[in-house]
């Protein structure tokens, strides 16, 4: 075994450009962060980042990042100890690339010494928050956080904020702004809702790039290319997309992000309705169909024709009619060719997670739309469906595996009471509010659907009940 090469660090970069990396060359050193971001997984790291990387790049210092993981201190103490920096591996039909990400400056844990992000937030030199806190993550210690930020700010006579919203809802720049706003009605400081009001601008966006989490291959893949160790190496794909709406605390960001690649418009939502429908609605049901299957990356489920025609119909006859995305048939096949690249081995059991919090954005609108619409739902009916047999906790060849999910507990027990019986548990399982939201428990014909396919997906397996359904369709 090769012995293991020096940690990723400043004084690496010029070795790692030597292999023919991109590495950052501004100066680094006694910057300070005009960027808090909250929520410092994958993502981040290898999208907004790098915005922010080429911005540094250019001469522009206002976009360092102080960086913030809500409560897992591994990758902010790991990354510390390497100067911040990172390696992203970036993989297209034109190769593989490397590129040294040079903008997080430093990093801090919400969860051990939140008094340092209420001071991050309240600093001088900060602009902008940027948030990818998952789904989950938008609940009152979120808000608090950030409201405690701001007062700080408010007293010290500091201007506003730019307070973007990176995740996967829609409208996220309104949602998190409601959430915010409630919370500062009755913070302590009464100047501040109308401050946040005044000062603050939080911009709906739809941020679009598939980033699997650090892998030990991947770490093994910088140190063969790189000649260092890096312990937050990722890989990514080329394609990467950022529409943020035009709603900053300082106007000319906006032009300044356009600059460095972003949209910039007037309204996100046609953009967040595909992106939510077609890419994270096709990743999930590929998650729960990979899952149970045994299928282990999405690039494996999308290259079995069963599972690549089913996501194929299930965009175009049910989620894109409802899009007004008007490019919705590009973005579609140019789904099915990311989805296929084979250097991501991007885990099923990853985009499984949080199932509880993802399926309102993803399946619900275009179940609602088609039903409203009277037309069929075999499709996102099989979703659902899907999902239900994942919960088990088992996939077809006797494996077990964990479901992570804020409501693993009793979304499970429902899954597992009768597992035989498709019937009940559909019925037990699509009664669930707070996963459905308000209005699909009560349609007998989707709950009737759903029962159908997992009685289907329990005597057939869930590929040949699949391809039942594509052959019924067809
Ligand atoms: C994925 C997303 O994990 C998941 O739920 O669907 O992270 C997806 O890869 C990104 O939204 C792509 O932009």
């Amino acid at each position: 075994m090769s012995p293991t090469p020096p940690p990723l660090s400043q004084i690496q970069l010029a070795a790692a450009a030597a292999r023919g990396a991109t590495v950052p060359t501004y100066p680094r050193l006694g910057l300070s962060p005009g960027v808090v971001h909250l929520g410092l997984g994958a993502f981040h790291r290898a999208h907004q980042a790098l915005v922010f990387d080429a911005l540094l790049q250019s001469g522009d210092t206002r976009w360092g990042v102080h960086g913030v993981a809500m409560h897992n201190p591994v990758f902010a103490d790991g990354l510390a100890a390497q100067d911040g920096l990172y390696a992203l591996q970036v993989a297209s039909h034109a190769g593989i690339r490397w590129q040294v990400v040079g903008s997080l400056l430093r990093t801090s844990v919400a969860a051990r010494e939140r008094a340092q992000v209420v001071d991050a937030i309240a600093a001088p030199a900060t602009r902008w928050v940027t948030l990818t806190v998952t789904e989950k993550g938008y609940g009152p210690d979120l808000a608090a956080l950030l409201c405690d930020g701001l007062a700080q700010r408010r007293q010290a006579g500091l201007g506003g904020l730019t307070i973007a919203s990176c995740d996967n809802l829609g409208h996220n720049g309104r949602r998190l702004q409601a959430l915010c706003m409630e919370s500062a009605t009755s913070h302590n400081d009464a100047e501040l809702a109308p401050w946040i009001g005044q000062q603050c601008a939080f911009p709906n966006s739809m941020v679009d790039r598939i980033v699997p989490a650090t892998t030990a291959a991947r770490r093994q893949a910088a140190r063969d290319a790189l000649g260092v160790d890096d312990m937050g190496a990722l890989g990514t794909e080329a394609f990467t997309e950022w529409v943020i709406e035009r709603r900053f605390a300082d106007p000319l960001d906006g032009d300044t992000l356009a600059g460095a690649g972003v949209t910039v418009v007037d309204d996100v939502s046609r953009f967040e309705e595909a992106k939510l429908g077609l890419l994270n609605g096709s990743h999930s049901a590929m998650a729960y169909v990979g899952a149970v299957a045994g299928l282990p990356v999405i690039a494996d489920c999308v290259a079995n024709p069963v599972v690549r025609r089913f996501v194929h119909d299930l965009m175009t006859h049910e989620v894109a009619p409802h899009l007004r995305r008007p490019d919705w048939q590009a973005y579609r096949d140019a789904l099915l060719a990311r989805f296929a690249n084979p250097e991501l081995q991007h885990s099923v059991h990853q985009i499984a997670n949080d199932g509880s919090q993802k399926i309102v954005q993803r399946w619900v609108p275009a179940t609602l739309a088609q039903r409203q619409g009277g037309q069929g739902i075999e499709h996102l009916a099989f979703c659902a469906a899907a999902w239900m047999r994942f919960l088990q906790g088992v996939d077809e060849r006797g494996n077990g595996y964990t479901v992570n999910d804020p409501m693993a507990v009793a979304l499970q027990a429902l899954a597992q009471r009768s597992p035989r019986d498709a019937a009940a548990t559909a019925q037990a399982l699509c009664s669930q509010g707070a996963v459905w939201a308000a209005d699909l428990p009560a349609d007998s014909v989707w709950r009737g659907r759903v029962a159908h396919w997992l009685a289907a997906i329990l005597s057939l397996g869930v590929l040949a009940a699949m391809d039942q359904l594509n052959l019924a369709q067809a």
